[in-house]
Formats: structure tokens, sequence, C-alpha cells
């Protein structure tokens, strides 16, 4: 069996997601996501200018060996980008494999430890009292688990994952303006004042049951985030993450001691590398890696098996910067792992992106439900893409008051 061809598609709607099809001599394709948020033109050009070549003429059962081949084969190897490449092939590939074997992929990782997956939602407010009207919206679909941002008050910019005024969205999620990003103000003396009541006020309200979740991202120092997750400990979060910014990864040390609070981290790193210590000295509770730019299923399925030597569960990464490909991808291995967590859900459920990714995976009452078709279980229109094309975008940019560029 050959690779005879394969094909990269850049834009979607409402999103750049960057698309894989390889093509066989057997008439069976493999699909991949190598969407790498509002950076997506580089995935896609690696894919087309080095990776794809070496890849055609090659037999696409032997996933093992085209990862190590790309991946050792790379001198200047890891990044985000790499990853990201280097992952949708290994999607598609596995994709194919399914294929052949006529089953969905959660059989060929060892069957389903369970019939649903909980997802939760991000629940955001301009204030206090938006975000609780959002939340309560999610509870009344079903959810079970919801990630709550709201507005710090005096801060002059609305902070991460929040909109500008009650009632909108977050607005990370679709900034195309271009490429020159916003600018976003924070202080992380307000910050530290005002959040861990809001969030009392939040289990006050919503009672003990709802899994409460909350993103820091990457925002405090490490003694800041230790007396964070102290301050936060009645509240009993689900977790909390990204606390500090994760290159430092012996801050997480200083948080331990103080704080028994769930910590969750790993959305930017892409590979097990940047995983091993924090998982090893077990100083993380949730890995948050994405099949995405984590080198695809090979890749995360070795993380998965080390994180549940040390009792981490996963949380991966499902923010909209993930094709329904890379999350199908994760829906089969959150039915087999058995260290599951739970899973970031915001696939875009409109009527565009259902037509242009048609598949039978199913949210229903804040669980996933994994489809029964063979490989990935979800499909790609190709002349449904035709309507979308590349949008340049960004990520805000993050200035203290006094004009210090700051974490985003
Ligand atoms: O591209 C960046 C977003 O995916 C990120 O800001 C989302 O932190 C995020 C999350 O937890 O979903
Ligand atoms: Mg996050």
């Amino acid at each position: 069996m050959k690779i005879t061809d394969a094909k990269v598609f850049v834009g979607g709607p409402g999103k750049n997601y960057v698309t894989l099809k390889i093509i066989t001599d057997q008439g069976i394709y493999g699909l991949g996501d190598a969407t790498l948020n509002n950076r997506e033109t580089l995935p896609a050009k690696y894919l087309q200018d080095y990776l794809i070549p070496n890849l055609i003429g090659m037999d696409p059962r032997n996933s093992e060996d085209i990862w190590q081949f790309f991946y050792r084969g790379a001198y200047f190897r890891r990044g985000p980008i790499a990853m990201a490449a280097f992952g949708a092939i290994d999607m598609a590939l596995w994709d194919i494999k399914g294929k052949l074997a006529n089953m969905p992929l959660y059989q060929l990782f060892g069957g389903k430890s369970r019939d649903g997956a909980m997802v939760y939602a991000h629940a955001t407010g301009a204030d206090l009292e938006d975000l609780m009207d959002s939340i309560s919206q999610y509870v009344e679909q079903g959810y079970r688990a919801v990630r709550v941002q709201c507005g710090i008050p005096g801060m002059p910019t609305a902070s991460y994952a929040v909109p500008d005024k009650p009632g909108e969205n977050e607005h990370y999620m679709s900034d195309f303006s271009g490429i020159r990003p916003k600018v976003e103000i924070w202080n992380s003396d307000r910050y530290l004042r005002y959040m861990p009541g809001a969030l009392a006020e939040i289990r006050a309200r919503f009672g003990p049951e709802l899994k409460l979740l909350h993103d820091v991202h990457h925002r405090l120092t490490p003694r800041e985030a230790a007396e964070f997750a102290r301050a936060v400990e009645p509240v009993g979060l689900y977790w909390l993450e990204d606390p500090t910014p994760a290159e430092d990864q012996s801050a997480l040390k200083l948080l331990r001691q103080h704080s028994t609070v769930p910590v969750a981290i790993g959305e930017v790193f892409n590979s097990i590398w940047e995983c091993n210590k924090l998982i090893e000295q077990e100083l993380i509770d949730f890995i948050r890696v994405a099949v995405t730019y984590a080198g695809g299923i090979t890749h995360v399925k070795r993380i998965v098996d080390l994180a549940g030597l040390h009792h981490v569960r996963t949380g991966f990464h499902g923010a909209p910067s993930h094709s329904p490909i890379s999350m199908a991808a994760q829906h089969h291995l959150n039915a087999w792992a058995p260290n599951f967590g739970i899973q970031e859900y915001l696939v875009l459920d409109t009527p565009e992106c259902d037509a242009l990714f048609p598949s039978e995976h199913r949210m229903k009452n804040g669980m996933v439900y994994v489809s029964d078709a063979p490989g990935l279980g979800v499909d790609f229109d190709e002349s449904e893409a035709q309507n979308y094309s590349y949008k340049p975008g960004s990520h805000p940019v993050v200035r203290l008051e006094d004009g210090t560029l700051w974490d985003y």
C-alpha cells in the first residue's frame, strides 16, 4: 500500500483550519488537522514544502516509523509548527488504519473505558452578573462542568477571554482584523483582590455539584500563583489552569507547597519532553496537550500513558483552535484513556462547520459520545472548502498599565 498524494487546505467558517488529506493507491484517504491558531500558514507550508514530498511513496500503515522518520529525521526538532505538521500526518495515518481495519479508532487503542466523555464549556462575562447568566445558560443545557472567566472591576480593558460588554462573545475566538495584535491591559493586584471572592460567589450561587474551572492564562508570578491558589481553595475548583507561564516549571513547586488546588497545564506544550518533569514530579493533576500541536495521536498517547503512572488525568485542549478532525481524534482517546479527566469543548457547531466536516460524533448534556464509524469518524467536504480562504488574525498582546509587556 502506498501514499500517492496529499493536499493541504487552509480556511473555514469563522476560523482558519489547516486540513490535510492523504490519499492512497487503494482509494482510502485519511484526514489530519494542523491548525496552529493565528500562525496557520506555517504548518501548511512545512507540510507542502518538506513533509508531503517525502510522504509520497511511503506505506501509510507504518505510522510509527513515519512519525519517527519526520521527528528524528529533523535535525531541528520539536516546536509547535513542526509538531502540528507531524500531528496532522499522524492523525491521517491513524484514520487510514482505522478504515483499513473497518474499526473506530478507540477500538485500536484498546476499546471503550466509558460511554460518554464529560466536557466543559466556556462561560464568560464582562462582569460577575453577566458571567452568572452565561453559567446558567450552560447549566440549563445540561453541562456538568464550566470554565468561568469574568471582567475585573477597574481593569482598563477586558482581560483574558472576557467580552468588552455584557452579552458579547469572548473576543479571542474571532479577531480577524489583521496580524497586528490588540492590546489588553492587565493588573495582577486587582485580579488577586477580586477573583477569589467572585469564584466564591459563583460556588454559593450554583452549589457544590457543578464543576468549576478557571484559567489564569499564564499571568501570575510563582508567589502570586501560590497566594491565589491558597485563596481559592475553599471554592473547590475542578482545576486551576496555567497559573504561571509554562516555561518555568519549578514555579509549580511553590504553589504545591501552599495549596492542594488541582492544577492543569500543557495547552502550549508540544512534546513529552515539556510534560515529563511536571508529570513525574506530580506537580500537576491534569495534562492539557492537544493532538494537534503535540505531534498527533502517536505522541499524545505516550504522554497519556506516562501521566497515568502518576495520577495525572487528561484534560485535552479543545478551544476553537482545533478543527473537528483533531477533536474527533481526542474523542477516540477520551473514550479509551483509563486516566481520562475532562475535555474542553468549543467546537463551533454551526451548519457551515458541519457541512465542511460531516461527522457522527455527538455532544449531549455536556457529554461527548464517540462515533462508531471506521477511523476518525469525520469527513471533509472539499467542494465546501472552496467557500473559504485564509484570513489573517492575531491573539491580543498584554501590557501592564505602565506599558510593560506581559504574558498573554
Ligand atoms: O489560541 C489560544 C487559545 O486557544 C487559548 O487562549 C485558549 O487558553 C485557552 C483555553 O484554555 O482554551
Ligand atoms: Mg487555557
